[in-house]
């Protein structure tokens, strides 16, 4: 089945409506009942092309969530008993910094935020007058909120001379499974006092090899308990965590959200103190971003801080740099013909030519594996995005024709199979749905 532009517009919106419980969007109708931190930024630019005001609501009811020492929470939790690990596994309840009246977790996910704030004042400013002052007037309001989330992470997550951005779970990179964490999850040993669980996410799929295994599972739960531990102090919980990695495309989001941040500050007048610093804070990460280029493949590497080695796992995180610029232009033309080769988009056997999560030619590649091959919207659109901001219209569109091919099934996978082009995980998941809109309706 293949759906043509609108008729995959209209079933987008039809998602986005479904999922839609008044105050938030859920990631998807079944896995993820909840709000999630990064899926929320892209939803809100999908909601845009429905009703301005409704993608205010999205980004507000996520900064209602924002932690009182500037962290945005990676789930801000509905009442759906439905997800594990929920609320009470979490038990954030006691930690001093979560605001009274929303449930949450206590970690992050990448800064995108911003991105999605100015993207929802542009597609205002194309709507009517009335859409752009709604949009202003609240990019006004969430502009200093989404600085001191930056600062947090300054703050908090800069933690070595490497100067990525670093996450004390795989979960905060978004990129759960990712080999890239294979390594520095091998140190992390749950102990014997993990408390028993039942997973819940494996009765929302078809196959338990679309999803993390046992084994990662009993990891993600012991670094939350170490966490619990410490009352989600940020500072004890990069000093304890036995997970401690910069990530360099957590790092390249910081830098681009940052300077789309002071970009979009400067646009409606603010503090020009806080933009020069956003600036600065930008320009040091995308400086560790090209600082962790490989000098032989010129991929950008994860650095494991716990035990002071590069990691050089062939996955798209290599492409970071394309998403920041920071490298000298033979370097970044070298990265971009990488991309674009046999090993990764321009792979002859692709259903759609967009990146994998994990080079095919990798020996760690696994076609239907969440985040270890499978082909995700939300990040062709992200570097899709990215390509259009560096001035590169040619490949932005590139990016945003393949995207719409990889999705015009009209199911809105959570991952597609490279090959086939087979939705994996849920369907009807609400980023999808969002980039589509996005592709579909936005003006370039
Ligand atoms: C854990 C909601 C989220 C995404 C992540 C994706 C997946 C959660 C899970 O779903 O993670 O945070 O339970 O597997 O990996 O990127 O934000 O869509």
């Amino acid at each position: 089945m293949h759906f043509e532009p609108a008729r995959l517009v209209a079933r987008a919106t039809l998602v986005l409506r479904d999922n839609d419980t008044g105050s938030l969007v859920t990631a998807a109708p079944k896995l993820y009942p909840h709000m999630w931190s990064w899926d929320a930024a892209f939803i809100s630019i999908g909601l845009a092309y429905l009703d301005v005001n409704r993608a205010v609501t999205e980004l507000n009811t996520l900064l209602a969530a924002q932690w009182a020492d500037g962290m945005i929470p990676h789930i801000v939790f509905t009442d759906d008993s439905d997800y594990f690990p929920g609320p009470d596994r979490w038990g954030t309840g006691s930690a001093p910094q979560v605001p009274s009246g929303v449930r949450t977790s206590g970690i992050c996910q990448p800064p995108v935020h911003a991105i999605a704030l100015r993207r929802i004042v542009e597609i205002a400013r194309k709507t009517s007058q009335a859409d752009a002052e709604l949009a202003e007037r609240f990019a006004r309001h969430a502009w200093p909120a989404l600085y001191r989330w930056h600062r947090w992470i300054v703050r908090h997550r800069m933690p070595d001379a490497s100067g990525l951005v670093s996450i004390v779970h795989g979960w905060e990179s978004g990129m759960d499974n990712s080999p890239r964490w294979d390594e520095p999850y091998a140190a992390v040993v749950p102990g014997p006092d993990l408390p028993p669980y039942t997973r819940l996410d494996l009765l929302q799929v078809n196959d338990a090899s679309e999803r993390p295994s046992a084994e990662e599972y009993d990891r993600y739960l012991w670094l939350i308990e170490q966490m619990k531990r410490v009352n989600y102090h940020p500072d004890e919980v990069v000093r304890r965590s036995s997970f401690l990695v910069g990530d360099v495309f957590t790092t390249a989001v910081f830098a681009v959200a940052g300077d789309t941040l002071a970009g979009l500050g400067e646009d409606l007048g603010a503090d020009s103190g806080h933009i020069g610093e956003l600036r600065a804070w930008a320009a040091r990460a995308r400086e560790a971003v090209a600082g962790s280029v490989h000098p032989e493949t010129g991929m950008a590497r994860d650095r494991d801080i716990r035990h002071d080695r590069w990691l050089g796992t062939e996955s798209v995180a290599g492409f970071a740099p394309l998403l920041c610029g920071g490298l000298p232009a033979d370097v970044e033309k070298r990265l971009m013909s990488t991309l674009d080769g046999p090993d990764w988009s321009g792979n002859p056997h692709l259903l759609a030519a967009v990146p994998p999560s994990v080079s095919p030619s990798s020996p760690e590649f696994d076609a239907r594996c969440y985040w270890r091959g499978p082909q995700w919207p939300v990040l062709t659109w992200l570097f899709g995005w990215a390509f259009e901001q560096r001035d590169w219209p040619r490949h932005a569109s590139e990016f945003r024709a393949q995207g719409v091919h990889l999705v015009s099934d009209g199911s809105f996978g959570e991952y597609y199979e490279p090959f086939t082009g087979k939705p994996l995980g849920s369907t009807n998941q609400s980023w999808t749905a969002a980039v589509v809109l996005d592709w579909l309706c936005g003006v370039w």
